[in-house]
């Protein structure tokens, strides 16, 4: 009993030794160690044996299954081992190979013409101020002289949500509501720029919504030649200190007088073409001097203040600058066509 165990172990030993798989060393754990295993089956003879050889073979038993055992887990610890350092040979990394670019975005056309316009108006001394795109009826309209009933609420089809609620037409109620808190306690020089919302039908120049900045400055003593002054530091800054500008006469509620102005057409130097329809000017923005109606309206004494507000679309802008013929363009956002308008 004693050399059939000793040869068991040998056999399993050797098995061992030729198993290249964990799945064939699990066979060999099977074969040799289960329970209908040779060594189990040997221990199932141990009652023919004499009480002296039964503890001496009991522990030959043990000790042949403790050594497979071991061997076995040797072998697993040895597998793992040399899989482990294949792995890590395979998967070397060679820090030293460039990078892959990562795709990098950057900010949209109309964002950075906002930004630039209002860097230069944050140098002229202007807050810039936000408001909700969801108005009440009064601060879109009735407090910018607009009452019930006015003929330019209809020119201005709007998104109604209530009766009393509209998406915004302009962002003058954020210059409204500002100058309403202060109730003419202080002067007010600030620009609003922001998403309006009108109900036009999309072409290549309307959109149903689009952005838009207005500026405000109320004080003592703010005359025409200030907005003129104004204006005319803005028109440079955006399209050329070669640029001139004129102001011609028009109306709106909320500004009397009201102007428009012109720049001169930087494709023809003035001499007309098709950019500016053979007049050598081209409109920029609506402005005018505050209403004394909107200023009372809003807690300002009109004969002791004054102010001047103009308005104007950063899409126009983007447009005449970089030359965009469709103003969808800066809604369908094709990176191909934003693209080319990273500075960086
Ligand atoms: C345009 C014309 C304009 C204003 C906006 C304004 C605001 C207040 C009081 C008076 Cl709170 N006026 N805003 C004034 C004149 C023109 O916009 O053509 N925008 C695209």
């Amino acid at each position: 009993m004693k050399e059939q165990l000793q040869a068991l172990e040998q056999e399993a030993l050797s098995k061992v030794e030729e198993a290249s798989t964990i799945k064939e060393l699990q066979d060999v754990r099977v074969a040799y160690l289960g329970k209908k295993g040779p060594i189990t089956e040997v221990l199932r003879g141990m009652g023919k044996l004499s009480p002296e050889e039964r503890p001496i073979i009991g522990e030959l038993a043990n000790t042949v299954r403790a050594n497979i055992a071991n061997a076995m887990e040797e072998k697993k610890d040895a597998m793992e081992r040399a899989e482990l350092e294949k792995q890590l040979a395979e998967e070397q990394i060679d820090v030293t190979l460039p990078g892959r670019p990562v795709a990098v975005g950057g900010p949209h056309l109309l964002t950075s013409i906002v930004e630039e316009i209002e860097d230069l108006f944050i140098g002229l001394g202007f807050e810039v101020r936000e408001g909700p795109e969801v108005e009440t009826d009064y601060y879109n309209f009735e407090a910018l002289n607009l009452p019930k009933g006015h003929p330019a609420r209809d020119m201005q089809d709007s998104f109604y949500i209530t009766e009393d609620l509209l998406m915004r037409t302009h962002t003058s109620p954020v210059q409204a509501r500002t100058m309403n808190a202060i109730q003419g306690a202080r002067p007010v020089k600030m620009i609003c720029p922001g998403k309006v919302y009108r109900r036009d039908t999309d072409d290549a120049t309307h959109s149903h919504q689009f952005t838009q900045i207005e500026g405000l400055y109320v004080d003592k003593n703010v005359r025409m030649s200030d907005l003129k002054g104004v204006l005319d530091r803005f028109a440079k800054h955006m399209f050329g200190e070669d640029r001139e500008i004129r102001l011609r006469p028009s109306f709106f509620p909320f500004t009397e007088p009201s102007v428009e102005m012109d720049i001169s057409c930087k494709v023809c130097n003035g001499e007309g073409c098709s950019v500016c329809k053979k007049t050598g000017w081209i409109e920029i923005l609506g402005a005018g001097m505050v209403h004394p109606r909107v200023l009372e309206m809003a807690g300002y004494d009109p004969n002791e203040y004054s102010g001047f507000a103009f308005g104007m679309g950063p899409e126009r802008i983007a447009m005449l600058k970089y030359g965009v013929d469709d103003i969808r363009h800066f809604y369908t956002n094709d990176v191909r066509f934003l693209k080319q308008y990273h500075q960086a």
